[in-house]
């Protein structure tokens, strides 16, 4: 098997200058940042989870012996590590430690499971896999040993009891032996798409770009050295990670808190001890602060001054209870792995906080609306939202029939996403254009859902459609002609369970149908064919199972 090439995020050199000129790229890199932020503020708290706190000085000291402890085993720097660790101290930890021995990371979600971890092992040729032992009743451990063997990582490297594996407690090197820092236009890690045509693809992100986003993430959201985040969503998606996030907080000289879960029963609790200041939330989980807030009173949100909502569409009736019902700041938030992130900003009117996504960070995030045709729309009328610029990638990692239709010639990147923008600039998430599933801001691709209802062998045709959720924002329904009259949706449900997939693509419903409409002229496209059996699933033609 040849060796899969190097992860390269490269852009045009003109435009690679202009950022740098405009000061965007500063040339700062992951571990200097951390020795900055370590020697500036050595003793105040840099990361808080369960009874473990580290000081800033703590985490640059952990960094470097994790970092050397990598190397030791046989790691050498450009080499992918796949990182699976929920919200604890580990993941900032060995986030970090990778950084310092110029290691990427390759940030999968606690939620993945075996099918997932096997193929962005595979895509990154990553070396090796760090995850937990037990969490929630599921043993990664287990889950590593058969992605090992099918996919033949050098190293497991297990936060808790190892058995056969790398404890990761056992990590250690000589620090001195750590490499000179990295190029500042280099990849310093990889994130997973949210995918809406098949498997999710790997996003190449490099210093110079990431830590532009966060640097700005952090100004704009107002973050200081008193700033106190809480990471309530996995620390390893984009959102948590660096709008502003974990990241950002650090960035800042703050303190992160890391919650196991985002349920207001563990959150709540969280926000009083440690006097949290800010934390970040989808909309179905601000819904239920909401709830919790007025049941529990808001005497334990005191410190909470700002949340920020993004991920899925946050309604504008919504939008104008969190303010009031929290006592706090709302931020709205419209990101993506792939790049631009808009915000709305402190300044803004109350009607452009509720009813907008809000505007990019950069003055150099280039934005254009298209139809079909990519011909772009008339202001004032919504169209597909096409965007380049500083921290937006121009292709992902080793696919290149991917990158032909996610990207322009001219090196825009199609987000799938239908805005309407408004003379302020803001921008105003219509819906979308690609067949992904919002569910409750985990991404769900119709196709990956398809391609493994295909391989039940009493399937013989499946289509997957999102369909309005009061609760999730959006459900997965999928539409099955069965070649087994016997077939039924909870076994269908326990089929996909058994796929070794994240159990938010498990379908919420499945439905059996005779046959998918067709023309007798022309067969309709799987996309025209989801759009049909989305709207028959609202009109209730269809009968559940
Ligand atoms: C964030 O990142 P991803 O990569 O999981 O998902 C990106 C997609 C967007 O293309 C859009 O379809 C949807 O998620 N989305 C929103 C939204 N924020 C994201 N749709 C409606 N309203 C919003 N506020 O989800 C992400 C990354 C960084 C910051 C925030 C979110």
């Amino acid at each position: 098997m040849t060796e899969p090439a190097p992860p390269q995020q490269i852009w045009p050199e003109d435009r690679a200058a202009r950022y740098r000129a405009a000061g965007y790229w500063t040339g700062e890199t992951f571990p200097a940042l951390l020795r900055d932020r370590a020697a500036r503020h050595a003793t105040r708290t840099a990361v808080i989870g369960g009874e473990m706190r580290l000081s800033y000085e703590d985490l640059l000291e952990d960094a470097r012996r994790i970092g050397a402890g990598f190397l030791a085993l046989g790691l050498r720097p450009g080499d992918r590590v796949v990182l699976q660790l929920p919200n604890e101290p580990a993941f900032v930890q060995v986030m970090f430690g990778l950084f310092m021995a110029g290691l990427l990371p390759v940030f999968a979600l606690p939620a993945h499971r075996r099918t997932e971890i096997a193929h962005f092992a595979a895509r990154s040729g990553a070396k090796a896999l760090v995850v937990a032992d037990r969490r929630g009743g599921f043993d990664y451990r287990a889950m590593a040993r058969e992605v090992s063997a099918e996919v033949g990582l050098a190293h497991v490297v297990v936060a808790g009891e190892a058995e056969e594996f790398v404890p990761l407690g056992s990590l250690s090197g000589d620090p001195g032996l750590l490499p000179p820092d990295p190029e500042p236009s280099s990849v310093a890690f990889l994130q997973i798409s949210g995918g809406s045509t098949g498997l999710s693809k790997l996003i190449p992100r490099t210093h110079d770009d990431y830590l532009y986003s966060v640097r700005e993430s952090a100004t704009i959201c107002g973050l200081t050295e008193a700033s106190v985040y809480l990471a309530a969503l996995p620390a390893a998606h984009n959102f948590t990670l660096s709008s502003p996030g974990v990241l950002g907080a650090l960035h800042a000289g703050g303190t992160v808190v890391l919650a196991p879960d985002p349920n207001p029963q563990t959150a709540f609790p969280l926000i009083a001890r440690h006097g949290v200041t800010m934390s970040a939330l989808v909309p179905p989980l601000a819904l239920l602060w909401l709830d919790a807030a007025a049941a529990r009173g808001r005497d334990e949100l005191e410190s909470l001054t700002d949340l920020l909502v993004g991920g899925a569409r946050l309604p504008p009736e919504a939008a104008r209870r969190i303010g009031p019902g929290l006592g706090c700041r709302l931020t709205q938030v419209f990101g993506m792995a792939e790049g631009l992130v808009n915000y709305t900003r402190a300044e803004d009117p109350d009607e452009i906080v509720t009813g907008t996504q809000g505007r990019p960070i950069s003055p150099d995030d280039e934005i254009r609306l298209v139809d079909d045709q990519d011909r772009e729309v008339p202001e004032g009328t919504p169209g597909q939202l096409l965007t380049r610029g500083p921290y937006t990638i121009t292709a992902y990692h080793g696919a290149p029939e991917a990158n032909a239709r996610s990207f322009t010639a001219d090196g825009f990147y199609r987000t799938g996403d239908v805005v309407l923008r408004l003379p302020s600039g803001h921008l105003v998430v219509q819906g979308r254009a690609t067949d992904h599933i919002n569910r409750a801001g985990e991404k769900v691709s119709a196709e990956e859902i398809e391609d493994h209802l295909l391989g039940h062998e009493g399937v013989y045709d499946a289509i997957c459609v999102s369909i309005p959720d009061a609760e999730l924002g959006e459900r997965s329904c999928a539409f099955v002609i069965r070649r087994d009259p016997a077939l039924r949706g909870p076994q269908v449900k326990t089929w996909m369970r058994g796929r070794g997939i994240a159990s938010f693509k498990i379908p919420d419903e499945v439905r059996f149908v005779e046959a998918f409409e067709t023309t007798a002229a022309l067969k309709i496209s799987r996309r025209q064919l989801r759009a049909r059996l989305r709207a028959a699933a609202l009109e209730g033609e269809s009968d559940a199972d």
